[in-house]
């Protein structure tokens, strides 16, 4: 059944926000041919991840999404039959005007931030009924385990890693400008916050007995990069040569791009939300920066996601994964021999990683449980 959403999105302050209710609104579209209208307050982080916005216009279509912009159209709107309020965001007075003044009540969902923490599956789908207006809100929890929400995974993600053959690689590492692979090299892609020990990584690849080609997005973190290393042999304003270690900033991708570059290289370092869960998908070694927040409470989180992962592990690999995670997310020092660790147990995690894709592809996919819980209900 084709179905109307709204999905309102505030961009707190990265590309995270954008990014998850960007891929959800692709996937319903795609996957689902629902009409969908994403509603989001800043075009400009939103044109980062597709070309094909033009961040000017205040109401607009792209890949079969209509975009709005919060202060677009707002009087004659009319509510769709499903409103999802992503990451608690608060939706715009004029928008519950229009839900209270329909004849039928909208599903309304609150998307919540992704967590691996065991309470997700208990708040999974409760109600919650509006303080003062007759109006209900259904908590949405995504997660990696039965009764959570799952992830996000569109249908074709598969049927285009596979298609990502040696040609398409080829052509990828050629439009994004990298470097042609030297053998036996490790390609490792960098993405993560200003939190994280960079002039530790730095110094422990420059060191290492493996050459190594860093990929950098262009942003404050590749600014770093070029502080840390101004004395290092740049080749070009975006090739860095600092002993075993090359380091190369390229532009920020398309978040489809970004697919390719996770699928290219041997280790991703990722953050936050999105870029964590793509990561898995692209089954390479990753090591995730977790998005800080107060007392602590993220190594909880890193710690939860830690638990599920490498559950099935052999206790040295498991211990590893914990230690250059922990290294990477300022819960000791980051240091030579935690990457090495980590390093030696290259192939073995590969094959872990493909178990534990196997794992999270038994689930629902969070597009699908999503259209499954709003058709129950409408
Ligand atoms: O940008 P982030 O740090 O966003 C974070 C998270 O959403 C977090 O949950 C939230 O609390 C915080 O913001 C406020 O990391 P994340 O979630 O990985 O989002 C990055 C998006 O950018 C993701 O969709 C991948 C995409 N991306 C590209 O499209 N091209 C690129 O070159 C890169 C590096 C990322």
């Amino acid at each position: 059944m084709r179905y109307r959403w709204d999905i309102f999105c505030k961009v707190i302050d990265n590309f995270g926000d954008a990014g998850v209710c960007w891929r959800l609104a692709r996937q319903l579209v795609t996957d689902f041919h629902q009409e969908v209208r994403l509603w989001i307050d800043d075009l400009d982080t939103l044109g980062y991840l597709t070309s094909r916005l033009n961040r000017n216009l205040l109401y607009q279509e792209v890949q079969g999404v209509t975009i709005c912009h919060w202060q677009a159209v707002q009087a004659e709107v009319v509510c769709a039959d499903i409103v999802i309020e992503a990451f608690a965001c608060d939706l715009p007075d004029f928008y519950i005007t229009a839900m209270l003044q329909n004849k039928k009540q909208p599903v309304w969902i609150n998307l919540e931030y992704l967590s691996a923490e065991p309470w997700v599956a208990r708040y999974h789908l409760l109600p919650s009924p509006h303080p003062r207006l007759p109006l209900i809100k259904f908590f949405f929890f995504p997660g990696f385990v039965k009764g959570t929400g799952g992830l996000l995974r569109e249908r074709t993600l598969k049927v285009r890693q596979y298609e990502f053959d040696k040609t398409a690689k080829q052509a990828f590492i050629k439009r994004s400008g990298l470097l042609e692979r030297e053998s036996g090299s490790l390609w490792i892609s960098l993405f993560c916050y200003e939190t994280a020990p960079l002039e530790k990584l730095i110094h422990v690849l420059s060191e290492s007995p493996r050459s190594t080609l860093l990929i950098v997005p262009e942003g404050n973190i590749a600014n770093r990069i070029l502080v840390i290393l101004k004395d290092a042999s740049a080749l070009t304003a975006k090739l860095i040569v600092h002993k075993r270690l090359s380091i190369q900033i390229i532009p920020f991708l398309e978040q489809a791009d970004y697919d390719h570059l996770l699928w290219c290289c041997d280790i991703n370092f990722v953050r936050g939300e999105d870029s964590f869960v793509r990561a898995q998908w692209a089954a390479k070694l990753f090591v995730w920066n977790i998005y800080r927040q107060q007392e602590r409470a993220h190594l909880k989180k890193m710690d939860a996601f830690l638990e599920l992962y490498t559950a099935s592990m052999p206790v040295p690999m498991a211990i590893a994964v914990k230690e250059m995670w922990s290294c990477w997310n300022g819960r000791g020092e980051l240091h030579a021999e935690a990457w090495m660790n980590f390093l030696a147990f290259r192939e073995s995690l590969m094959q872990h990683n493909e178990d534990w894709i196997n794992q999270l592809m038994a689930q629902e996919d969070l597009g699908a449980n999503l259209v499954q819980f709003v058709e129950n209900r409408l």
